[in-house]
């Protein structure tokens, strides 16, 4: 069984963080450790002023990675999500890191959870600190949105030459990227989401297109990470890197078929973010979905030629 420590979010209700990505890993055969990071009642999605709970400063952080690499150190992947400051992220980073030196042969897959679409969720130091932890080039994959991509690079994309020239700069570091969403305006088609992935190399990224359904979904990037990892990980066992296209086209028809359940679960309601009542109808439908975790097969083709 294949063993993978995984440090985000906690929320004691509902879904994102470590509790969108264990369910779904558990299901396709994974142990799963988990490192909460904050723990919180609920996502932010329902407001701030609506969310209680606390992050782990880096001092527990520390005690817990010691625990933990006290007792094992035989991982086959390393996950990483949303860490709410540059402490924590730092601390987080430099377990990771020891752990990745030990054994260069495990997974590590970061997403670089910082905003979305132009705004910051979390503190603006964590920008250098990322930026720090991709060029030691001990990370694997990494899946940031457009936005992520853009602090990363440290220049805005603005059309698909920025963002093929994004990729090529940020592969010097890492082998494998996947811009998990575009902006609206770099396709011009409000319509549907564009996903890109790069395997470094390979002659060209692959773009996607996934038709939008209409809501506000919190935790799809979580589930998107755990599934991807998942996938990744087979495919660099197996030796065969020409399957890395149909193996994100499978993640993106995992996690479309995900949300399609939530939304027919939830009477189509359209959530609306600070608004508690629509955000728990629109929680991920984790445990309803159990079917679609397993998956070899693509359902709907999302290349976008
Ligand atoms: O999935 C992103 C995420 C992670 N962790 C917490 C969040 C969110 C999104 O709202 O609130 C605590």
């Amino acid at each position: 069984m294949p063993r993978v420590l995984a440090c985000q979010s906690h929320v004691v209700h509902g879904y994102v963080g470590n509790k969108a990505a264990t369910f779904p890993l558990q299901c396709v055969g994974w142990d799963v450790d988990c490192v909460n990071s904050v723990q919180f009642s609920n996502h932010t999605g329902y407001g701030m002023d609506k969310v209680f709970g606390s992050k782990a400063d880096a001092h527990q952080l520390t005690q817990v990675f010691e625990g933990v690499m006290r007792l094992k150190d035989d991982y086959n992947a390393l996950l990483s999500g949303y860490m709410p400051n540059r402490n924590t992220l730092a601390c987080m980073a430099r377990f990771y890191k020891e752990i990745k030196r030990h054994n260069p042969n495990l997974l590590w897959l970061l997403d670089p959870v910082m905003g979305d679409e132009g705004q910051l969720y979390v503190d603006e130091d964590v920008i250098p600190e990322y930026q720090d932890i991709i060029h030691s080039g001990l990370v694997d994959i990494i899946t940031p949105n457009q936005f992520e991509m853009e602090l990363l690079y440290g220049k805005p994309i603005v059309n698909i030459s920025d963002l093929y020239s994004a990729i090529q700069e940020i592969h010097q570091f890492v082998p494998v990227i996947v811009i998990t969403s575009c902006s609206a305006s770099l396709f011009d088609d409000p319509t549907h989401i564009y996903s890109v992935s790069s395997l470094r190399g390979s002659p060209q990224p692959y773009v996607y297109r996934v038709s939008v359904i209409e809501s506000y979904f919190t935790g799809v990037g979580d589930m998107f990470s755990a599934m991807l990892l998942h996938q990744l990980y087979y495919m660099f066992e197996s030796k065969n890197i020409s399957l890395f296209h149909e193996k994100t086209n499978v993640v993106l028809n995992v996690i479309h078929r995900v949300l399609e359940i939530t939304k027919r679960l939830s009477a189509n309601v359209k959530g609306s973010i600070g608004d508690p009542v629509t955000m728990r109808e629109m929680e991920l439908r984790v445990i309803e979905s159990i079917d679609c975790y397993e998956c070899n097969s693509i359902d709907k083709d999302f290349s976008f030629k």
